[in-house]
């Protein structure tokens, strides 16, 4: 995607027309670049109305070519549609810190939780993994895998039903040993369901985690956005991990998601493997 944004930049620059046509000339390769990345349409038009309205209003200030304004105005607003022009802030403020993870089923929840308890146990964190996914029944066993090869203690109970109860003593569990970090695994069934949501708003309302991340599946493309909206109405989404990034050009989807949620994507999946987890640039 960045590839073609550049060219699109550099036939702008090269451009022999007016500044006026350059301009839109430009709009519609950055709409045909970021549709086809799967940017919901409805993002991309705004995200074009307001580089379009800054590009025929605002004056450089003196010494500034037009040109050259017009590329700090598309870089601004795509940074700040994509969340923010720096890496996003992955340090743990407060401990312990209780960091609930939620999304549909087969989003990447556990792969990216044991990622998560990995990435800070390498930090110098105590981490401690919950499992309170009580729908599959090989939740706790999935979960346990992982934190046996990241040597990462994992609560659970595959006998508790009670996803609300089980989050509650793992926490409070891991807070008794004095741990920096607890990561709750949370169940996820096709879709936004309602059932789903509902327990998610229940574990979140008597957990009171510091933060709510979403695990998005970046194949899923266009879903991304209601997905998102359907989580973030059922409990405030805090921030976005996006997993599966190896593999499909479809991740604009995902980014759109950000603005459904207001919520700033931390970190990206990009394999299968416990250590292929990277803090979001959204410069790349
Ligand atoms: N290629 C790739 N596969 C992933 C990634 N994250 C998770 N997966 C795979 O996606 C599938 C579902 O993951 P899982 O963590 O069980 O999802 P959950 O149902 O949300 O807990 C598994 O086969 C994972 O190996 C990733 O970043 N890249
Ligand atoms: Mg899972």
């Amino acid at each position: 995607m960045l590839e073609e944004l550049r060219k699109a930049l550099r036939k702008f620059i090269g451009s022999t027309k007016s500044y006026e046509r350059a301009v839109d000339d430009f709009i519609r390769d950055l709409q045909r670049v970021l549709i086809r990345a799967d940017v919901n349409v409805r993002v991309v038009f705004n995200l074009s109305k307001r580089i379009r309205e800054r590009a025929l209003k605002e004056e450089p200030p003196p010494g500034v070519l037009r040109r050259d304004w017009f590329i700090k105005i598309v870089y601004e607003e795509l940074t700040k549609l994509f969340g923010g022009e720096k890496e996003p802030k992955v340090d743990i403020e407060k401990k312990p810190y209780i960091l609930m993870l939620v999304g549909i089923q087969g989003s990447g929840k556990t792969t990216s939780a044991a990622k998560l308890a990995l990435f800070y146990k390498r930090k110098g964190h105590r981490v401690g993994l919950v499992c309170a996914d009580t729908f599959r029944p090989a939740a706790y066993e999935q979960l346990k895998q992982l934190g046996n090869k990241i040597g990462v203690e994992v609560y659970g109970n595959p006998r508790i039903k009670d996803s609300t109860k089980l989050a509650l003593e793992g926490v409070s569990y891991f807070k008794g040993k004095g741990y920096d970090l607890v990561i709750i695994d949370t169940a996820g069934r096709h879709k936004e369901e309602k059932g789903l949501l509902e327990e998610m708003k229940q574990i979140a309302e008597k957990v009171k985690p510091n933060e709510i991340m979403l695990v998005l599946d970046a194949t899923i493309g266009q879903q991304a956005l209601p997905q998102a909206k359907a989580f973030h109405e059922a409990t405030p989404i805090g921030s976005i991990m996006i997993a599966k990034l190896d593999g499909t050009a479809k991740g604009g989807g995902a980014l759109s998601a950000v603005v459904a949620t207001g919520a700033k994507i931390k970190f990206i999946g990009t394999g299968e493997d416990v250590k292929e987890i990277e803090v979001f640039n959204p410069n790349t």
